[in-house]
């Protein structure tokens, strides 16, 4: 048992139960007879009749299901609408549910739920921790990997219809008619699965391989550049999805390199993609080392842009200002743009929150973003609202997640970052689901039915996101983070001469007097970009949420918090509270040894030693460290800290950016 089988682990159905019913359908469509075919092979219940409705367009790719008799009816507007209402019952017959009188209605929240590879063409991943990628560029196309058909079923299976192969730091040889024969050999492999292929593109593949003066997006040369490239690509995969881009981003080049704003840069390819429906993903993620709170640029770079863009242009926005931290408050971009598509970006791979060591379920953190109200057209504007076109309407609307998915055995390194992977599909496909919901039915489909095992893990995983935050980041805390690679703790760091907005220091501002980033009017006054409420409630230090106070103020060591307990002692306490967590997952984790087969229990189990290690790793640097400048005891009932702090000061990782 080594995980390779994720949440889809049906069981073939007897030559006796298939005798007995039957599963039919007029559709010869290769969608729809996948469907039929998986439910040939797996369904044990009644007769099932698959059909295509065109006129249900309502359903979007969604479906219906009701049963009569002996006979379930499935309908559904598309034929991957078929394919995910098979996946539905087939999860539901191995959860136990009750299957004979089924009746439901399954509509997506939204059109397109796509992964974001962060794949390079030389097979490492950025920020993947799960081995090296799955696309095996030199064998393509020629050789075919059976897992990129592995890959495309688990996802249909929770109902992702896209996915974009490559890294958003992307190499302009994609488009090479090399690489794109490659792309369309996964493409022809992922159609029957309903999911479409996407690409990041290089803003200067024009002038790299096209060998044309500049890539200027007012350059008629250039936009007829793009024009028949996206032709040549259409040609080869009739139904690619679009081009994600991220330009004048950390080095990356983009339009402004010509004085061109976003929208000028955006709507060129646009313009270029529209005759073939084609989507362009634009990412916010921008900002420069300027005297400038970080947390700031990317409103103040897209707010003027809105409305510019095309309808066929979705402003791709991470869910939190600065990137994907343990805990953020939501990007105030998302409140802000009325006249322009938004998408939430969320990363599935655990950059910052202990890579593919640490268990950290994130289905919270995911719902946290999406129910979060931006007030924007007054209360009950959530995020989620935004962006999946109820409160304004939007031609397609998106959600992506940067994958953690690599070469490994079980996928996704850690066995239960599968279930990250699963609760962003299930999320995608149903943003009201609950975290705990997902988790549930995650634990039966990948572990056990027990009732004592799912009760009891379900609460170790609904925790463990606040856990990560407690003993790496609490209150408010961000980015304080050994340089680049982004795994163990480094509040001290500093590179003399480095950028400002790269060092730990820039995040937290510990001194004598308190800790914290001033992001109130008083300070940097970030608070500005959120509509009111919000604007006042984070503002003072009264109202502010005690898990973000950090985040928008510099608070005095003596403040005194909720609990009663001084700003000094609640860090402290919050940092312990991790780590005692931690303890408890071991000690569940071993006392649930029965449950589960031997290998992936072993292999669990070692990983919670590594976090375990790693928690009071990062209790013991951040508190040492603070220590230095609050000049307090950690209070007694506190575990002592194990480590020096100079010794830890010395460590250095030979961990690396990539894997
Ligand atoms: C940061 C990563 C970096 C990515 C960047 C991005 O550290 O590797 O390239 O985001 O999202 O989280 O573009």
């Amino acid at each position: 048992e080594d995980g390779s089988q994720l949440w889809l682990r049906f069981e073939k159905v007897s030559a006796e139960i298939s005798a007995k019913r039957t599963i039919k359908t007029k559709s010869v469509d290769p969608t729809v007879l996948l469907a039929k075919q998986e439910l040939e092979d797996y369904w044990k219940g009644n007769n099932v009749e698959l059909l295509i409705d065109r006129k249900l367009t309502k359903l979007k790719d969604g479906f219906k299901i009701t049963s009569s008799g002996s006979k379930l009816q499935i309908v559904a507007n598309k034929p991957a609408g078929l394919l995910y209402a098979a996946y539905h019952i087939l999860q539901k017959q191995n959860e136990g549910a009750e299957i004979t009188h089924y009746n439901v209605e399954e509509i997506p929240s939204y059109d397109i739920r796509i992964l974001n590879h962060w794949d390079n063409l030389d097979r490492t991943v950025e920020r993947g921790y799960a081995g090296y990628s799955l696309w095996k560029w030199a064998e393509l196309p020629q050789v075919l990997s059976p897992r990129y058909e592995e890959y495309a079923r688990a996802n249909a299976s929770i109902g992702i219809n896209a996915t974009v192969l490559n890294n958003v730091n992307a190499s302009p040889q994609i488009l090479t008619p090399e690489y794109l024969t490659k792309v369309k050999a996964l493409a022809d492999i992922f159609r029957k699965y309903g999911i479409k292929v996407y690409l990041s593109v290089n803003f200067s593949s024009p002038k790299v391989i096209g060998g044309l003066e500049n890539s200027d997006p007012l350059n008629k040369d250039v936009q007829l550049w793009w024009k028949n490239k996206v032709k040549e690509i259409y040609q080869l995969i009739p139904d690619f999805g679009g081009f994600l881009v991220k330009a004048n981003s950390e080095g990356q080049p983009g339009p402004q390199d010509y004085g061109r704003t976003h929208a000028d840069g955006a709507n060129m390819l646009a313009d270029a993609i529209k005759p073939y429906s084609g989507m362009i993903m634009w990412r916010a993620f921008v900002y420069n080392p300027t005297k400038e709170d970080r947390a700031k640029q990317a409103y103040q770079e897209f707010v003027p842009l809105d409305g510019q863009f095309r309808d066929n242009v979705i402003i791709q926005i991470k869910n939190g200002p600065i990137d994907f931290q343990p805990r953020e408050p939501f990007t105030p971009l998302f409140g802000a743009m009325r006249n322009t598509a938004q998408m939430v970006e969320f990363q599935i791979t655990q950059e910052y929150l202990g890579f593919s060591n640490h268990l950290v379920y994130l289905a919270p953190l995911f719902k946290e973003t999406l129910d979060s109200d931006a007030y924007a057209d007054g209360a009950g504007t959530t995020i989620a609202k935004i962006t999946d076109g109820t409160v304004r309407k939007i031609s397609k609307s998106a959600i992506a997640g940067v994958a953690n998915i690599g070469e490994d055995v079980n996928w996704t390194g850690h066995h239960f970052a599968q279930a990250n992977w699963f609760a962003f599909g299930k999320l995608a496909w149903n943003h009201q689901l609950s975290s705990e919901d997902i988790a549930k039915e995650w634990l039966k489909l990948t572990f056990t039915k027990d009732e004592t095992f799912v009760k009891d893990v379900t609460d170790m995983m609904l925790t463990s996101r606040e856990t990560v935050v407690n003993y790496m980041m609490p209150l408010g805390l961000h980015h304080i983070f050994a340089f680049d690679h982004h795994y163990g703790p480094e509040p001290w760091g500093n590179m003399p001469g480095g950028r400002a907005d790269w060092m730990p220091w820039y995040y937290h501002n510990a001194n004598e007097k308190g800790v914290g980033f001033n992001r109130t009017t008083s300070g940097s006054n970030a608070v500005v970009q959120y509509n009111e409420p919000l604007r006042s409630l984070f503002n003072d230090i009264q109202t502010c949420p005690e898990n973000l106070i950090l985040w928008f103020h510099h608070v005095s060591w003596d403040h005194k918090m909720k609990s009663g307990l001084t700003l000094w002692e609640e860090i402290c306490t919050h940092y312990d509270r991790g780590v005692q967590d931690v303890r408890a997952y071991q000690r569940l984790w071993d006392k649930m040894e029965s449950y589960v087969d031997a290998q992936r229990f072993k292999e669990i189990q070692s990983k919670l030693k590594i976090q375990i290690k790693d928690a009071v790793w990062w209790k013991d640097a951040c508190l040492l460290y603070f220590q230095t400048f609050s000049r307090k005891p950690i209070p007694y009932y506190i575990e002592r800290p194990i480590h020096e702090l100079e010794e830890l000061k010395k460590i250095k990782l030979p961990l690396k950016h990539h894997n």
